[in-house]
């Protein structure tokens, strides 16, 4: 029997895309539940539902993941796109680390308001972004030309990551792509991919753009 999948997040990208874009390239079938923040306030009591408080959950065959990347990490694996031995999956695992970094700071600021935040902006377009964008760009050059996944010749959980990761820089903050013309056309490549344009075409408009 298939397994039944049901990840629960809010109607953003933001800790939940990663999962859905492993789903979408793994042809999973699951329900993608997005909770208003209006019931999260009144469902985030639930303790059985949501463990941890917060989102996002993943439900499988009725029982509860937390943990964004967490749950990201176990579908690579369910997928076959999590590594195929232990150097591939240390790879992978540190270039997820160094996106998901990233990640918390564009959220950081997404969600800032008032003074601080053009200071915030400067400082992460300026300062903080540069070194992640240089490892990641070393890390793609290491494999092949650069022209192609980042680790052996399967796309994998580190592929989608970055990939999503550059999707919020191409909408946020384009100048820092422009500047890394290889991460540039790794992210022109990959939104080309067959499953993942699919999915970019049907995914909900998202409620804050994070
Ligand atoms: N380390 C957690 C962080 C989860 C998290 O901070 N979730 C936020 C949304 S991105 C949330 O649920 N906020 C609502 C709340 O805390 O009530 C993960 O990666 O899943």
């Amino acid at each position: 029997m298939p397994k039944t999948y049901k990840l629960e997040y809010f109607n953003l990208r933001g800790r939940a895309e990663l999962s859905r874009l492993l789903m979408a390239q793994a042809d999973m079938k699951y329900e993608d539940v997005r909770l208003s923040f209006a019931d999260w306030g009144t469902a985030k009591g639930n303790q059985e539902k949501y463990p941890l408080g917060f989102l996002p959950v993943l439900e499988e065959d009725g029982k509860v993941i937390s943990q964004s990347m967490t749950i990201a990490r176990h579908l690579a694996r369910e997928f076959g796109m999590a590594g195929q031995n232990e150097e591939e999956m240390v790879m992978i695992d540190m270039i997820c680390e160094t996106c998901n970094e990233l990640l918390s700071k564009m959220i950081e600021i997404a969600l800032m308001q008032g003074e601080a935040k053009p200071n915030a902006v400067k400082e992460f377009t300026e300062v903080k972004s540069l070194l992640p964008m240089k490892n990641i760009t070393t890390w793609l050059e290491m494999n092949g030309k650069g022209n192609g996944y980042f680790v052996g010749e399967k796309m994998s959980v580190a592929d989608l990551f970055v990939f999503s990761i550059m999707e919020h820089l191409a909408g946020k903050y384009p100048n820092i792509l422009t500047k890394h013309p290889l991460l540039q056309a790794f992210y022109e490549r990959m939104i080309k991919e067959p499953k993942l344009a699919a999915w970019i075409v049907k995914r909900p408009n998202q409620d804050i753009d994070i």
